[in-house]
């Protein structure tokens, strides 16, 4: 067995009850066997078997009361999985379905995704059991109280810088942050995500889907294609979502899929800037369903499917796909059916939303893959970038933003596929995404010696 397959096995024997971090750790180091042949410094200072252990998995009690006066009890997560090239930095994810693995697994995937960046942040990710759908303000900003209460004492902003992830947005941002300047008595930008009013940057919102859709240019134009005209499922129906819609019709695409935890719409004539408008007013004023799309537009909705099993059952041909919910989303049968009906380029907005079957499939057909860790680097990359222009008391332009952020997503475009051109397979962007991260990492860990 290999050195690396041998890391692998014993994060397979100790991680039990961790099915979402062990696949991740199996993702990335699969990659780097290559980077094991190169570097035997590597291999001798252990840092393979280094990497996958976190510095440290904070797990606290999150005690809360509701409207009606109930005790609630929640489970808050910060894993701080390594800081060899600056802060820990990485979201914060409010949903049932979060426990340390899914949280771990996050974390793993932020330390590659941040090196790709160019900037300088570590890996780390948060969260809590909790969900915001249906509760009230109140009880929102009582649960960001109460997270925050203990979450205070471990993060800073040369330390840990917070931001969102699902169910964590502009609403949950301010509330944690007005709570952490009450008890630390420091207004020092620890949390990315802010609002434009108190340390936050323009075009942070939209950066996560506006960088997939300029990641995904990238990929089309290795083979002279472009946006434009083009047909694109988009899962998910929130921020990563939404903006990878409004680019998508600013750069001439057309958008017939939108979705959430309840179910898919399809609409053939296409997700315009009008029905965009909808959605924004549905999701994050009103909070309501993605089914009242299909009441209003009069197009069908499939309950309890996600786009890609519509795709599958409905043989719906798109161009480009844009997986923007969760984890896991597309399994290999929901792969094969978007290689059959023609879909050639997927760019993931969300974390691992292919499984690892469905990878394989991407690969093997030869379509132009995006993995997460680098299509969707957007958004942490413009966190970086509001924590620059928060260390220097100083904001720039929405065009400035946007083509910093542009220049960085051609940047991880380019050093991805360099890496897997030099790793010997060309236009693999998994392999050349995780050793891309990686080297940057592990360099410095060796520099640092055993610590
Ligand atoms: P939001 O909370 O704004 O939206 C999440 C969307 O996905 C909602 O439509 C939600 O539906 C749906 N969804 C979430 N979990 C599930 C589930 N288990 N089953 C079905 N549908 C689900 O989150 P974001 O848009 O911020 O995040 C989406 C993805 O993008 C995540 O994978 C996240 O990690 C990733 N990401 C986010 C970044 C950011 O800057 N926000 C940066 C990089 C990656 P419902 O409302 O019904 O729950
Ligand atoms: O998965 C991610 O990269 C995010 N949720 C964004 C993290 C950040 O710090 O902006």
């Amino acid at each position: 067995m290999s050195l690396i397959q041998d890391v692998i096995s014993r994060v397979h024997e100790k991680e039990t009850g961790q099915p979402e971090f062990l696949q991740a750790v199996q993702e990335v180091l699969t990659s780097l066997e290559p980077t094991a042949i190169k570097h035997p410094d590597f291999v001798k200072a252990k840092i393979y078997d280094r990497i996958v252990i976190p510095d440290r998995a904070i797990l606290f009690r999150v005690p809360w009361v509701d409207d009606s006066g109930e005790v609630q009890i929640n489970r808050g997560f910060r894993v701080q999985f390594n800081n060899a090239i600056g802060p820990y930095k990485g979201g914060l994810r409010f949903h049932n379905s979060v426990n340390l693995g899914i949280i771990k697994f996050l974390g793993f995937e932020q330390i590659f995704k941040n090196s790709l960046t160019t900037l300088p942040m570590g890996g780390a990710k948060g969260g809590a059991d909790f969900d915001p759908k249906g509760k009230t303000d109140n009880e929102v900003m009582r649960f960001c109280q109460a997270f925050m209460r203990e979450l205070y004492r471990h993060i800073g902003p040369n330390t840990d810088v917070p931001a969102g992830d699902i169910g964590v947005g502009g609403r949950e941002i301010g509330f944690l942050y007005g709570y952490y300047l009450k008890i630390v008595n420091a207004n020092n930008s620890v949390l990315t995500g802010k609002g434009l009013e108190y340390g936050g940057s323009l075009i942070r919102p939209e950066a996560t889907g506006y960088g997939a859709v300029y990641f995904a240019a990238e990929m089309l134009a290795t083979r002279g294609q472009q946006i434009d005209s083009k047909s694109a499922a988009v899962s998910g129906s929130g921020n990563v979502a939404q903006y990878t819609v409004e680019k998508l019709n600013q750069l001439g695409a057309k958008t017939i899929t939108l979705s959430d935890s309840n179910g898919t719409i399809v609409d053939e004539a296409g997700i315009d800037t009008d029905k965009l408008e909808f959605v924004f007013e549905l999701k994050n004023h009103r909070r309501g369903r993605i089914s009242e799309y299909a009441d209003k537009y009069k197009v069908p909705y499939y309950a309890d499917k996600t786009v890609w099993e519509v795709i599958k059952e409905q043989n719906l041909k798109v161009d480009l796909a844009f997986p923007s919910a969760h984890e896991n989303e597309i399994h290999k049968a929901e792969a094969e059916a978007m290689v059959k009906n023609g879909c050639y380029c997927i760019s993931e907005g969300a974390n691992m939303p292919s499984d690892l079957e469905a990878v394989q499939v991407f690969l093997d057909n030869h379509v132009l893959y995006g993995p997460g860790k680098a299509a969707n680097a957007g958004g942490v990359a413009v966190s970086g970038l509001e924590m620059s222009q928060n260390a220097m008391r100083m904001s720039w332009s929405r065009e400035e933003v946007d083509q910093k952020l542009q220049v960085i997503m051609k940047n991880i475009h380019a050093s991805t596929l360099e890496a897997s051109e030099e790793y010997g397979c060309k236009g693999n962007y998994v392999v050349g995404a995780n050793i891309a991260g990686f080297l940057k990492v592990a360099k410095s860990m060796l520099a640092y010696g055993i610590v």
